[in-house]
């Protein structure tokens, strides 16, 4: 399921293998995507104090061409990208650097968690119709070093984004398994991945997921989460200054255009008045 590394930025198609395994776990891991050069780079802006992927070296992930096809194909209606701008949109960014020994708190992002549970209709909900994933609020995550085998970063509830029924908590609208009295068992349920430094993982954010205790003696954890939805949905504040975005390749501005789609191919520019907030 590798993506070969590229220095194109042409969008790599999102291939049927892909797509069945993204479909059936609701995650897919792409080992090795980034140079040993590109990743010294980025973990250097990482380390070095960014706080979101718009800075520094770590911008070139937000339209990485591994993820770029990828997103394409399970964000956009039509699968095909325009020649200047993206069919789909980034909201939010945020990094890690998590030394041996960070510990989860369980009542935040260690609480395994969704968006908003997909057993009830909801408008960032993963769906599938007409042969055509849409796969609703959609995270990438970039792991900049080795996440060793039995030593996890994040973690996956694998399948739970198509789940029919509820966790079992006090609230069926809840958006995490809190209070489920099979709380226990979910959690056990769920999986992690290991990988080189330099992959990336995309997950449906109807996928019950979680934060976990950094245990690996060897290496901090080193990631880049930038997260994007539909171009007429949205989830998070983007909280990015124009600035920054008008500095940006007119491409990956498109990224952080307005929110609305009415008419044909009418919304495909980012400007000062089209941006979303
Ligand atoms: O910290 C992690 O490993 C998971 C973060 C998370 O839950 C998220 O990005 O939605
Ligand atoms: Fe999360």
């Amino acid at each position: 399921m590798s993506n070969a590394p590229t220095s194109s930025t042409e969008p790599i198609p999102m291939t049927e293998e892909q797509k069945f395994f993204f479909d059936l776990h609701g995650w897919i891991l792409l080992p090795s995507v980034l140079s040993a050069s590109e990743i010294e780079k980025m973990k250097a802006d990482v380390y070095g104090g960014a706080k979101q992927g718009y800075e520094g070296s770590i911008q070139e992930l937000l339209d990485h061409p591994a993820i770029s096809g990828i997103l394409t194909e399970i964000l956009s209606e039509s699968p095909s990208v325009g020649a200047d701008h993206y069919t789909f949109r980034c909201e939010s960014s945020f990094t890690m650097a998590r030394d041996t020994g960070w510990a989860k708190s369980d009542q935040g992002t260690g609480l395994p968690h969704v968006v908003r549970p997909p057993q009830q209709a909801n408008a960032m909900r993963y769906q599938v119709a007409g042969g055509k994933i849409f796969s609703g609020l959609t995270r990438v995550a970039w792991e900049l070093e080795e996440v060793k085998e039995g030593h996890v970063g994040t973690t996956f509830l694998t399948g739970s984004h198509k789940a029919n029924f509820n966790y079992g908590g006090p609230d069926p609208y809840m958006p995490n398994i809190g209070g489920s009295p099979w709380e226990d068992n979910m959690r056990a349920a769920m999986e992690g991945y290991s990988c080189p430094a330099g992959s990336a993982v995309i997950f449906t954010e109807s996928l019950i997921h979680a934060a976990n205790d950094w245990t690996n003696p060897d290496n901090p954890r080193c990631a880049v989460f930038n997260c994007y939805n539909s171009i007429w949905a949205q989830w998070h504040r983007l909280n990015l200054s124009h600035e920054i975005i008008e500095a940006m390749p007119p491409k990956r501005q498109s990224l952080f255009r307005g929110v609305w789609a009415l008419g044909q191919g009418g919304n495909v520019a980012y400007s000062e008045d089209n941006r979303c907030l």
